[in-house]
């Protein structure tokens, strides 16, 4: 058992080309996937945190969220619970307004181009995704599609994060 998560470890490292110094940082005590934990200006992904609030999302085929204006407290971790009740894939990817332009600009320019980070949830027609966030800082932030066309066709929202 000890050699086989030895192995997937040293697979896991290989594949992420991550530099690690063992002990570094404590092992997570639950971790059902691997979670980049990287401070973002929007915040820093929520896994394991007390849940503050879940929000449900809907994402449909007029290129619209429901809703799309969200107001949340500086320090809330938030489950979202996003739904796509359209026939073609949809994603809900937070960020700042500029950051999602210039992603938006690659994805139209690349639209096979796969991602995936802890900020962001694909979500195929008729399925739930999910992204747990805790909004650590305040301050004007955007979400959107970023399908190539979605972004473009005003597939936006908007959260305020509220200073405490
Ligand atoms: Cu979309």
């Amino acid at each position: 058992m000890r050699r086989v998560q030895t192995t997937l470890l040293a697979l896991l490292l290989a594949a992420s080309g991550a530099a690690f110094a063992h002990g570094e940082e404590p092992h997570p005590a639950k971790a059902p996937q691997e979670v980049k934990r990287e401070q973002k200006p929007w915040g820093i992904a929520g896994h394991g945190k007390p849940i503050k609030r879940t929000i449900e999302i809907k994402m449909s085929d007029d290129m619209r969220f429901t809703p799309d204006l969200l107001n949340i407290q500086q320090g809330d971790t938030v489950r979202f619970v996003i739904r796509n009740t359209g026939q073609v894939m949809h994603e809900m990817v937070i960020g700042t307004k500029k950051e999602l332009d210039e992603h938006a600009a690659l994805m139209a320019k690349f639209p096979g181009m796969e991602h995936d980070e802890p900020y962001m949830a694909h979500v195929a027609p008729g399925k739930t995704g999910e992204i747990v966030w805790t909004f650590n800082r305040s301050g004007d932030f955007d979400f959107a599609c970023l399908i190539a066309g979605h972004y473009q066709a005003g597939m936006v929202g908007k959260i305020k994060v509220a200073a405490r």
